[in-house]
């Protein structure tokens, strides 16, 4: 049986700090979370930045340096998100590309977001997914319904493969206004994706725990993270997203799908190495 790629989303867009205390928001917040999450079986980090007032922010130097401190500090592959918040102009969701992730998420259509819509039209799809080819930034879509999967093979089929030659989706359920969080939802998207893609699920809110059972179920990979999840049992607030990744092991474990490394991690998604020095020659544990 494969191995189980733990992704975190640690941060995300729309919490408050004050709603959530242990939402890393600085740089320090950031790169300890990196660090536990990679110990408790984390191979990739989704990473929203949050600026000095800790509102989310899409500023080049932060996020340029965000990435940069968290491939100091792990062997995790730096996944940055192209979604920001959804007040975000397309501008700026796009310059982050120019921070040099590992890879990016690319959402493949608009979606209602709770009482917002998160906008991702066609066009802008397509300028983001050929941009991050050109910087060899792996891609990782974000399929929020049925309709997005669609619009995700419309891309390849029109633009080719993306760098790396592999396709590997994260699908996002329980969103208000996206697919439930369903094993009906999961199983129709996971019939609808080309047979050599690989993908994960993420469960917002109180689907997390039946759609991680369902992915670890189904042979496909997991998210989780405080950007889709905050209460860890009926009123029990999330610790840290230490905790969230600690539990993902461990149900990976369950399964005889235990966590793969970064660096299966990278060899898995076709990511190209950019850490330098001792990390990228495998020996930079700590
Ligand atoms: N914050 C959401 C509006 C992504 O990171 O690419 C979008 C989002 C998806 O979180
Ligand atoms: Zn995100």
């Amino acid at each position: 049986m494969a191995p189980t790629l733990v992704t975190v989303a640690p941060t995300g867009a729309e919490t408050a700090k004050t709603d959530a205390p242990a939402l890393p928001c600085s740089l320090d917040e950031l790169v300890s979370t990196a660090k536990a999450c990679e110990a408790a079986g984390a191979a990739v980090i989704h990473v929203h930045v949050r600026d000095g007032d800790a509102q989310p922010t899409l500023d080049l130097g932060r996020v340029t340096a965000a990435i940069a401190a968290v491939r100091e500090a792990t062997d995790l592959v730096v996944q940055v998100s192209t979604g920001g918040a959804v007040t975000d102009p397309e501008t700026d969701r796009l310059r982050v590309l120019d921070a040099d992730p590992d890879a990016a998420s690319l959402t493949c259509g608009t979606v209602n977001f709770g009482a917002d819509v998160f906008v991702n039209r066609w066009e802008f799809i397509e300028t983001l997914y050929v941009e991050m080819r050109e910087r060899e930034i792996v891609p990782e879509f974000e399929l929020f319904d049925l309709g997005q999967v669609t619009t995700m093979r419309r891309l390849l089929d029109k633009h080719g493969a993306p760098y790396g030659g592999h396709v590997h989706c994260d699908l996002v359920m329980g969103v208000p206004g996206g697919m439930p969080g369903t094993l009906g939802a999961l199983t129709a998207c996971v019939a609808a994706l080309p047979a050599e893609a690989t993908w994960s699920a993420t469960g917002v809110g109180r689907t997390t725990l039946p759609v991680l059972l369902a992915a670890l179920a189904g042979g496909g990979h997991l998210r989780v993270g405080m950007e889709d999840t905050l209460t860890f049992a009926p009123g029990q607030p999330v610790r840290d997203n230490a905790e969230l990744v600690e539990r993902a092991a461990a149900f990976a474990r369950l399964a005889q799908r235990p966590p793969m490394t970064p660096d299966e991690a990278r060899a898995m998604l076709g990511v190209r190495d950019r850490r330098t020095g001792a990390r990228a020659s495998g020996t930079g544990a700590g």
